[in-house]
């Protein structure tokens, strides 16, 4: 199904479109080019062609015009000799490309009007194309608004990822469960995409080490009889906003090393031959999507290396055109890894300075280390990447030999520093030796780069006191924060684009690319007139998300309830279950209060759960079946009506976030690394209830404590409590009548059609007294504080007054400011002012 419905903003600059060689971007033109290309390369008539026609000519029409912006940037990268990024990561949430085009290209009034011309809405163009889901959540999201803010300040950078076949599985629910379909967005092929056929290369797994003696006696490893596969790229192209500067993703197909291995041939052996070339094709097919227990895949390990080591052959390819030895190497490449699913990286870079180059350890180590950089994205050990060294030294046996020398040398160091500490040795080997030996991959990152970044204060100050407290202590200066932020473009001006044009008409244009900008938008927050016209346009959003919602769901929504959202990945240390406890609630109050004056709420989930976690997936099904039970008793009158909205993505996001009264951030503290999700709401003048958790921290402080519902324990209360403990589950349960009936509904079928045992589950966690995420130790807490939030709904004026601050104090989180950061403290490249 089609997210559809999109207001398309003519928030733009009236400065007219920017310059361009080769094709003009009139309206005549665009129109003229939208046509060739339905004939030309559609072979469609275009009297006959329908939206989906039209938006795909449109797509290649944009592609033109970016194609020569591309070209010309390059050339200057490699005329000025700049340094170079180059982003890994193994997810890019792109979402969907056209209308992002159309804004960055700064042609909207002619692209209206070439497509008017031609009998269509260009919101009903845009709603055509499929959304690129090669993400599973906030990381992969995370690259995508890089991507656009690196493009903007005219960075010369790369993301380099993989083209997944089949991005993030699609979600349906049936009976109100979660059902995974494959995500097929390239059925149709996808016009952003410039499949190359060069440069090629081959990638290699398997095999087994040998050593030879070179011209010049030294002893030198070789990595022979392997199984190869070849990487192809594959281009997408990202357009800075209005600045002329487009930059580019690589992504790598797996193709088959020949057509078909001609060695089956001599065997007579055909069908082998065919089944070989769809196994080697089998890297690049499927996003994997995380698994809250890392399964130890084989073909996730060589998805990993297939694209690192496509990457870094690019990388040399490159590099070695303008230089004869690698003694500048890190002046001109730095390489960010976005989490450690890259971090094979390493080894491999150091493989090839070895194996390939000719160069000895201590030089190749410290070209190595000061050209990568770690991002660590989560703070739950479990999600740490470990790789069974039996796996390694099977797929990678020359990585694995590597690595246990950058062990055995990283170790002396630290024997040096700690004598007679096995104790150090142990925690900070990059080999864990209990039960099985493993590969820490973070632990390999840490040692590998010159820069470990967190995403948020309290996340990276999580990383230095706890889990990697040893690392922070014998890398002194070596940690660092960079908190996250998202785009402006993406997350304002094109998906809220009539609040866009009301912040434009006020404040000028100069926000679009400078945040922090909008903090002129506090002199309005007083101003009756500006108020209304400030909820005018919540409430438009408002109805069209209601609309969208009765087309995914048929269920009929009040645009003038509160719009109360928590949307992301589904998992317990995020809470939806809590969430759903205060709905148990709020229904339970208004059965006994019918009189009562809690303002009319409508809480809207959406958010996938990995297909092997089952305890996610029965938290949907709590919630489908609450919605099941609230929405159609009659007593409740509408005051309360509960959503799921399958399939959350991009697009999805693009209508709910305007649409967001209240912004539910209810993690238990110490465990969302940063999240995202809550910037792109504040940003839309949604108010948040939250935990001192991730940058929550850092959105109340700039938008003031008055303007944000905190409730909860803070990060150190919850490590305290699960250690000591101060009042059982249980109890809280036995001396508050009103935490008793939520449980015991859990307990008694009410929302199971009667079925005793089917939440039972979720009562056992939540009176577990080791529940790690301590939600009864935060209910009472989280249900005073929507209290709060009813009473401050009731005065809507006032509400709207606080979301306009909550706006105006956002300027902090645009990923402009993040990739300022990244690009002056880890990559050593000053980022150019534009005047
Ligand atoms: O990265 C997320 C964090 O949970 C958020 O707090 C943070 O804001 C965001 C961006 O920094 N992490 C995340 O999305 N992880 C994954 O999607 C993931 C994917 C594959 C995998 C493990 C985690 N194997
Ligand atoms: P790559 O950097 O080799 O991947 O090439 C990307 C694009 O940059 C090419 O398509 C050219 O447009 C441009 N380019 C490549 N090499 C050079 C060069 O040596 N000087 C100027 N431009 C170049």
């Amino acid at each position: 199904m089609k997210v559809q419905n999109k207001v398309v903003s003519s928030a733009v600059r009236d400065d007219g479109p920017s310059s361009s060689l080769h094709f003009k971007t009139n309206a005549e033109t665009i129109r003229e080019n939208i046509i060739h290309h339905l004939m030309s390369f559609q072979g469609r008539d275009p009297e006959r062609s329908g939206a989906v026609d039209i938006s795909k000519a449109l797509s290649y029409t944009m592609r033109d015009l970016m194609v020569e912006k591309w070209i010309a940037t390059q050339k200057t990268f490699y005329a000025k000799k700049k340094k170079r990024v180059y982003y890994l990561s193994l997810e890019f949430l792109i979402g969907r490309s056209l209308l992002n085009s159309v804004i960055n290209l700064g042609i909207m009034d002619e692209v209206k009007k070439a497509v008017a011309d031609l009998g269509y809405d260009l919101s009903e163009i845009c709603d055509e194309e499929e959304d690129a889901g090669l993400g599973n959540g906030g990381l992969g999201r995370l690259a995508a608004c890089f991507m656009d803010s690196i493009a903007t300040l005219k960075i010369p950078a790369y993301g380099y990822g993989i083209r997944y076949e089949y991005g993030l599985f699609y979600q349906q629910l049936v009976d109100g469960n979660q059902v995974e379909t494959p995500d097929n967005w390239l059925r149709y092929g996808t016009a952003w995409a410039f499949d190359r056929r060069v440069p090629v290369f081959p990638v290699k797994f398997y095999g087994h080490v040998t050593t030879y003696q070179d011209d010049k006696g030294n002893y030198r490893a070789q990595w022979v009889n392997t199984k190869d596969v070849m990487a192809m790229p594959c281009d997408m192209l990202i357009p800075g906003y209005r600045n002329d500067h487009v930059i580019n993703m690589r992504l790598w197909t797996a193709r088959a090393s020949r057509e078909l291995d001609l060695s089956y041939f001599g065997q007579g052996n055909y069908i082998a031959a065919v089944e070989s070339k769809v196994s080697s094709e089998t890297i690049s097919k499927v996003l994997y999507p995380p698994d809250h227990n890392l399964a130890g895949q084989e073909l996730r390990l060589k998805q990993q290396y297939f694209f690192v080591a496509a990457t870094f052959q690019d990388i040399m390819r490159r590099y070695k055109k303008k230089n004869e030895t690698f003694d500048a190497f890190p002046d001109h490449v730095a390489v960010q890894l976005n989490d450690t699913h890259p971090a094979i990286a390493i080894p491999e870079l150091m493989r090839l300075l070895l194996d390939e180059e000719g160069i000895g350890w201590e030089k190749a180590w410290d070209i190595t280390v000061r050209t990568f950089a770690y991002t660590n994205h989560t703070l739950m050990p479990e999600a740490l990447e470990r790789w069974t060294v039996e796996l390694l030294g099977k797929v990678l046996p020359r990585h694995l030999q590597i690595i246990y020398e950058i062990n055995h040398r990283f170790l002396e160091t630290v024997a040096q520093k700690y004598p007679n500490d096995g104790n150090k040795l142990r925690k900070l080997s990059i080999i864990e030796e209990d039960g099985g030996k493993k590969v820490r991959m973070a632990h390999l990152a840490i040692v590998g780069s010159h820069s470990v970044n967190g995403v948020a204060a309290l996340h990276t100050k999580l990383l230095q006191t706890r889990l990697f407290h040893d690392f922070d202590k014998f890398y002194p200066g070596k940690f660092n924060s960079k908190t996250n932020g998202i785009t402006p473009r993406r997350w304002l001006l094109q998906a809220n684009p009539e609040l866009a044009d009301l912040i434009s008409k006020n404040l000028g244009f100069a926000w679009i690319t400078n945040l922090d900008e909008l903090r002129n938008l506090e002199a309005h927050a007083g101003k009756k007139t500006f108020r209304k016209r400030w909820s005018d346009i919540k409430r438009a959003n408002k109805v069209r998300l209601a609309d969208y919602i009765f087309k995914e769901t048929q269920v009929t929504v009040d645009p003038d309830s509160m719009f109360d959202v928590q949307v992301k990945r589904i998992h317990e240390y995020k809470r939806q279950l809590l969430n759903a406890l205060h709905l148990i609630y709020l229904y339970h109050h208004i059965l006994r209060n019918p009189g009562t004056n809690v303002p009319p709420r409508t809480a809207i989930f959406a958010g996938k759960a990995a297909p092997s976690y089952w305890r996610a997936k029965l938290i949907i099904k709590l919630i489908t079946s609450i919605a099941e039970v609230v929405n159609n008793d009659p007593r409740i009158a509408n005051r309360l009506k509960v959503v799921f909205l399958p399939n959350y993505n991009v697009s999805q996001a693009e209508i709910i976030m305007p649409a967001a009264d209240l912004s539910e951030q209810i993690s238990t503290a110490g465990t969302e690394a940063s999240g995202t999700g809550n910037m792109k709401f504040s940003l839309n003048g949604a108010l948040t209830i939250g935990t001192l958790d991730g940058a929550n921290i850092e959105i109340r402080e700039e938008v003031g404590e008055e303007n944000f519902f905190l409730f909860g324990m803070t990060a150190e209360e919850a490590e305290y409590e699960k250690l000591n403990p101060s009042r059982s589950p249980m109890q809280i349960c036995e001396q508050n009548r009103d935490v008793y009936n939520i449980i015991e509904s859990l307990r008694n079928g009410s929302f199971a059609r009667g079925d005793k045992a089917l939440f039972q589950p979720l009562a056992d966690s939540l009176l577990d007294q080791y529940d790690p995420y301590l939600l009864m130790l935060d209910l009472e807490s989280y249900l005073n504080c929507q209290n709060k939030v009813n009473e401050a709904f009731l005065d809507q004026d006032n509400w709207t007054k606080m979301a306009i601050l909550n706006v105006a104090r956002m300027g902090k989180f645009s990923t402009d400011r993040t990739i300022k950061e990244y690009s002056e403290e880890i990559w050593g490249i000053l980022v150019e002012e534009e005047q």
